[in-house]
């Protein structure tokens, strides 16, 4: 910490320069042919390309520079005036971070597009197609990491100084290609090309110490103090990324790290022959940031993962209380003027160095330490799986991080004496940090309940089973700590850029754009909801985002499908408890009916994709089953005109904005009790799909916001799951009577879809008869029903046209606007 005080001191003094201009000067011009000028001149200076030799690559390098050269100007004024004003700051910590394509963002917010557009067309460039030609940052899993994204976005334009901090990966989400039907991964290489958006901030960095001891020592004034030496330290380098407000000027920062070795190279070791030992070292730190790991196969418990963790914890903490000692000149007052938000438990060991650092280099007391951490931290939970939340064994963190170990012990010491009166053993047992017995871990939830002044959920059902059922005694203990903050997505990428014929409908009914910024104002539409010639022009917009689809499936795929049948879109993470499988139990369901002779109502154009981690078996067989039932569905002349199913491979955020603008049918069917929150059900219902759905997460929500007449909701409810499992759930009986269900299981177990090897899939439809954990055979009775009521809505074309319809317009509420200003209000005491 000192050290990189100094570092960054001595960087600024010694340089021993003063500036004689303002910088920036005058703001770049925003006209069509400074525009041009700035295009070429990136071409010409920073790419060094004639028109000859100019790449895609080379092109779309040259536009982000010139649109970053834009934002470079907004970037120095905000974080200049945030300095200034000294209002109090958010820090996102983050382990995921999915942004998505940056370009079309940037140019939107900044609001030059018909310029950037004109100046390509002058240059015989398509703008389209250099917004395809960005590679799509895979910094995360899913949900949270999107989340994460959405919610700095929000920050930025509701003007709060709020900075994302996370990891640089080297590789990031893998590449999903499908090879047989079965998903085969293949490295991200998202950095190949570099990014014309991150700044590297070599002078900006800080050491990261792991391994080595503690040792208790006594200062000249009596107090004893514990020095952590013989570490093994790595240097973490910052990387910013701009991440500009909704025209407002405002340009917030996401800061990722990458480590660095403290040697560059050992040139000893390399002069004595030993070429690989000389690069040791270094390989080792750089290991630290080499690859995104999967949050949802079962919890890692890989020293690497801790290792990262550490790494972004610490030099985040580092860099936010050097910055608040430059501005304040003391830390007593940080909790007043920042506060961190923990995306999950993955940066809980933040409350441990948060301590560190007050104690061991600054010199604090236990208690003041511990009463200015516990108001630092707020801490998100973003999953109800027993399985999925993290813990790390003692040895490990003994080994790895002995003075936070420490640290850790002693918090758990003091917990344990509070909660000694009232509790008995079993509640004083789980309500500890570290658990009893032989081989303990320590509980990154508890650690980040008992360092936070705030903890939430991200819907209200989610909220209500983490005080009820996970942490009960801890709720009870700390009254007031637990809220909820339901998700939200961004209107910016969620509407205005991946559906812009519905952003110039809004805006045409609304008057001006001023629903990308005050979402509740969608509510406009309502009003044309009986209007016959409204509801055509509305119609038509999805009706050509479902034609462009078509054609780009078609293109990059090869997969022809009808644009008039229903688009019915399953898009997610690949999990057993989001039951893809019961989507495909009732695909084939669908098509024994279709090959018994029944016309269905409507035709159906069933569309997934997703990524499954790659150790989890169940999942990847969910995957290869989906796509050999599309196969043989797809080739078989008496079914396709009725039936097509496709599985597009490589599923991510850009993938996203094509799909959700043209579907019809939403799929958020997960096992109630199960979904902490889900937020692409608000992005596809947001853009006119009718969501079928189970009451999970925020289905529970949305359904209330836009009317139970406008959203297809069966199956159990949360209560009714707990209850079924309680009085002893029984598959086989469900697959006994109803004969659906049994030509269902038989055909997949029997090798319908799978002719050349007969029983390969015979272990998932096992699955389903042995336990079912997440009662698929309970719900599909429901499930199919309601699809059945799906499809004779939909041929209701007026009513299935104001369902879609009063959807966007009731759903202002799930804007992440709105959502950060309830964490503004209730958590964080800014705007
Ligand atoms: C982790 C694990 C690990 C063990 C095996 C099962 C499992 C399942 C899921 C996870 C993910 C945990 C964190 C996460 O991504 N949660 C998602 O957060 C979103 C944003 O709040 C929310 O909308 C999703 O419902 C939630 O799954």
């Amino acid at each position: 910490m000192r050290d990189a005080c100094l570092r960054d001191a001595s960087i600024r003094h010694c340089a021993g320069m003063k500036i004689r201009e303002p910088i920036p000067g005058a703001p770049l011009p925003v006209d069509q042919p400074s525009i041009k000028q700035s295009i070429v001149h990136h071409l010409a200076h920073t790419r060094m390309r004639d028109q000859y030799r100019a790449s895609a690559s080379d092109v779309f390098h040259a536009v982000a520079r010139a649109v970053r050269d834009r934002i470079a100007d907004r970037w120095l004024g905000s974080t200049k005036s945030q300095w200034d004003d000294g209002k109090k700051r958010v820090y996102y910590l983050s382990m995921e971070y999915l942004p998505g394509r940056l370009l079309r963002d940037a140019v939107l917010n900044l609001g030059i597009e018909s310029e950037v557009r004109g100046a390509l067309t002058e240059l015989g460039l398509s703008y389209d197609d250099v917004l395809e030609t960005e590679a799509d940052p895979g910094l995360g899993n899913g949900g949270l990491g999107r989340l994460a994204s959405c919610f700095l976005d929000s920050m930025a334009t509701l003007g709060i100084a709020g900075t994302g901090y996370g990891i640089r990966y080297d590789y990031g989400m893998f590449r999903q290609a499908i090879v047989g039907g079965a998903q085969v991964e293949e490295p991200d290489t998202w950095l190949l090309h570099g990014s014309p958006w991150e700044t590297s901030r070599t002078e900006t960095t800080y050491t990261v110490r792991y391994e080595g001891r503690v040792e208790p020592r006594v200062d000249p004034t009596g107090r004893t103090f514990y020095a952590w030496v013989d570490t093994q330290d790595v240097i973490a380098e910052a990387h910013d990324i701009p991440v500009p407000g909704y025209r407002n000027g405002v340009v917030n920062t996401l800061r990722l790290w990458s480590p660095r070795p403290v040697q560059e190279f050992d040139l000893a070791l390399f002069n004595a022959g030993d070429h690989f030992g000389s690069v040791h070292k270094r390989n080792v730190a750089e290991n630290i940031s080499r690859v995104l790991y999967p949050n949802d196969s079962g919890p890692p418990g890989k020293e690497l993962r801790l290792r990262q963790e550490y790494f972004f914890v610490s030099a985040s903490l580092q860099d936010a209380v050097t910055r608040h000692l430059a501005r304040w000149g003391s830390l007593d007052d940080l909790p007043e003027k920042c506060v961190f938000q923990l995306n999950d438990t993955h940066p809980a060991l933040a409350v441990a160095e948060m301590m560190r650092l007050l104690m061991d280099e600054h010199l604090f007391t236990w208690e003041r330490a511990w009463s200015i951490t516990k108001r630092a931290f707020a801490y998100t939970n973003h999953t109800l799986m027993p399985e999925a939340l993290e813990t790390w064994p003692v040895h490990m963190l003994d080994r790895l991080l002995p003075r936070q170990l420490d640290i850790i012990r002693e918090i758990d010491r003091r917990l344990g004496i509070e909660i000694a009166q009232g509790h008995d053993e079993q509640a004083q047992a789980r309500m500890a940090i570290i658990e009893r017995g032989p081989q303990p871990n320590v509980r990154m939830a508890n650690l980040s309940i008992v360092g936070s002044f705030s903890v939430n959920g991200v819907s209200a059902l989610h909220t209500q089973l983490l005080r009820e059922r996970m942490f009960p005694e801890l709720d009870k203990f700390f009254p007031g700590k637990f809220k909820n903050e339901t998700n939200g997505v961004t209107p910016r990428r969620w509407i205005q850029q991946c559906n812009p014929e519905l952003a110039k409908l809004i805006t045409e009914v609304v008057g001006s754009d001023a629903w990308v910024t005050d979402l509740e104002k969608l509510r406009e539409l309502e009003k044309h909801a009986g209007d016959s010639a409204f509801l055509e022009r509305f119609r038509a917009i999805k009706r050509d985002n479902k034609a462009k689809l078509a054609a780009f499936l078609e293109k990059e795929h090869g997969f022809r499908c009808d644009p008039s049948s229903i688009f019915d879109i399953q898009i997610k993470r690949i999990h057993e408890y989001k039951r893809q499988l019961l989507n495909v139990l009732h695909v084939i369901h669908r098509y024994q009916r279709i090959k018994a002779g029944e016309k269905p109502e409507a035709p159906r154009t069933v569309i997934f994709g997703g990524k499954a981690a790659s150790a989890y078996d169940m999942a990847k067989r969910i995957i290869h089953l989906i796509n050999h039932v599309a196969k043989t569905i797809n080739e078989d002349p008496e079914a396709r005109e009725h039936l097509r199913v496709f599985f597009v491979p490589n599923y991510r955020v850009s993938y996203a904005e094509r799909l959700i603008p043209a579907a019809d049918l939403s799929e958020q069917i997960s096992t109630a009790g199960w979904e902490a929150s889900g937020t692409g059900n608000m992005k596809f219902a947001m853009n006119g799909a009718v969501t079928i759905g189970t009451l999970d997460g925020a289905n529970i929500e949305i359904a209330d916001a836009v009317g139970e007449d406008n959203i297809l909701i069966f199956g159990m409810t949360a209560e009714q799951v707990i209850q079924r499992v309680r009085a002893g759930y029984q598959p086989w009986q469900l697959y006994e009577s109803d004969t659906r269900l049994r030509a269902v299981i038989d055909g997949i177990s029997h090798g319908a879809f799978s002719r050349d090897e007969p029983g390969r899939f015979r272990p998932v439809a096992q699955s389903l008869l042995d336990n079912d954990r997440f009662l698929l055979l309970g719900d599909f009775a429901s499930y199919v029903e309601t699809q059945q009521r799906a499809e004779q809505l939909f041929r209701d074309v007026p009513r299935w046209t104001r369902m879609s319809l009063l959807n966007v317009a009731r759903m202002g509420r799930f804007s992440s606007d709105n959502t950060i200003r309830g964490y503004a209000k209730d958590i964080w005491g800014v705007l």
